[in-house]
């Protein structure tokens, strides 16, 4: 998140993907030839990757919201609704979500006569109201608790450079955000979050038990729930993003999730968009060590025999086709190895090939000075900047430029 990876270790090279888990390839061998061939895989992979990587995720929660709206946020360029997001089938007393979505003035004068906007759905870890510096933005119970420092007041807009809600809005885009701990502090304990609740209706075997990325990515599927039938947003244009362990998420909740227009992880890394194979940067062990609980238990075991895990972050990419992903990374930020970020998008290709869709093409990646248009992305790219870990205007505005492109340029 905030941690400059300069001075790690330098990037891996590229390797060559064939030693990859095929992706055009049933496990019983067959060959996949079809768009219709490939509902099918994508079901087996989609599987597999819960199975062996993030854990099984209970079914889509009946969710029940309430909604209180404020004009005149940001100095009067949003309107701020903050959408409390509840589980019908969960005790009142269990976690909720609040969503804050800022919306551009216009997109909702006149009682919602402004149009419908595409939406970027960013996932927090301070709080949203670290987002924007404004009082409007409530100070939730949970970002007291696991957010930041005292009471929150010190936080409000903390993260201003790095959402920007600001120029996002500026450029025709509503924003929303929930922060992570309603869903899950990542404490460690699994006691904590909204997880508890759902033991007894996981499908999958014991020790595939959803970890807490694949319940962070529950909420932004949660928080699509209620995005969708709000009247000022696009609901074929929401937009999935997240920085690091957010960024893990977010690729997880996109590629799982068809109702989301565009996926885009930022420097997601070990867990993300980087192949767990040949990836001398984190691996496996190291990010099972330190944050087990973010995995399903059978992750881990994976550890020095990677080459038998039958997915890999490519995997994970393919399930996104045919829809738009730009994978983000920071040509410094080695330990996120975007070398190993850029050889899994190139081996999902295939299937955006598949589906009819344009391909990656030769130039990737593409870098800060280069042009994002219709001219020169297909639906699939991967784009660095000079920097280390971090998110700033500039990521944003390379995710807004490909959205601009993959939204009919209507952002
Ligand atoms: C690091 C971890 C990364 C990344 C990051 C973060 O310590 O090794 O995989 O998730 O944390 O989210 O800040």
């Amino acid at each position: 998140m905030s941690r400059d990876a300069d001075g790690l270790a330098p990037p891996s090279r590229c390797r060559p993907t064939d030693e990859l888990p095929p992706l055009l390839e049933f496990r019983d061998g067959s060959p996949v030839e079809s768009p219709a061939d490939w509902r099918d895989r994508r079901e087996e992979l989609r599987r597999s990757l819960r199975h062996y990587v993030y854990g099984y995720a209970p079914e889509p929660p009946e969710i029940e919201t309430t909604t209180e709206r404020t004009a005149g946020v940001c100095d009067g360029a949003a309107t701020l609704v903050e959408t409390e997001i509840a589980f019908a089938d969960l005790p009142t007393d269990a976690p909720s979500i609040t969503l804050a979505v800022f919306l551009p003035s216009e997109a909702v004068a006149e009682g919602d006569a402004g149009g419908s906007v595409p939406v970027l759905l960013g996932l927090n870890w301070r709080g949203n109201h670290a987002a924007v510096d404004d009082p409007a933005v409530t100070i939730t119970d949970t970002a007291r608790e696991y957010g930041g420092r005292g009471d929150g007041a010190a936080d409000r807009g903390a993260a201003a450079d790095y959402w920007c809600v600001e120029h996002v809005l500026g450029r025709g885009y509503g924003f929303a955000t929930y922060h992570l701990a309603d869903v899950d502090p990542d404490s460690g304990d699994p006691a904590d979050g909204v997880r508890p609740y759902y033991d007894d209706e996981l499908p999958g075997p014991p020790g595939t038990e959803w970890g807490v990325l694949a319940a962070w990515a529950w909420g932004l599927q949660r928080c699509v729930d209620a995005l969708r039938p709000m009247e000022a947003v696009r609901a074929e244009a929401i937009a999935v993003l997240g920085h690091s362990r957010c960024g893990k998420a977010a690729l997880l909740a996109g590629a799982t999730d068809e109702r989301i227009g565009l996926v885009a992880p930022h420097q997601s890394g070990t867990g993300g968009m980087a192949l767990d194979r040949d990836n001398d940067q984190e691996g496996i062990g190291d990010i099972t060590g330190t944050f087990p609980q973010w995995f399903a238990d059978t992750y881990a075991a994976f550890d020095g025999q990677v080459d038998r895990l039958p997915v890999d972050s490519h995997s994970l990419a393919a399930l996104v086709a045919p829809r738009p992903l730009i994978d983000t990374a920071g040509a410094r930020d080695h330990w996120t190895n975007p070398g190993r970020a850029l050889d899994a998008v190139r081996a999902a290709e295939p299937v955006w090939e598949l589906l009819g869709a344009e391909g990656i093409g030769d130039d990737l990646p593409l870098y800060e000075d280069d042009e994002i248009s219709g001219e020169t992305v297909g639906p699939l790219c991967h784009y660095r900047r000079e920097t280390g870990h971090t998110l700033n205007q500039g990521y944003l505005d390379a995710v807004l430029d490909f959205a601009d492109v993959h939204f009919d340029g209507t952002g």
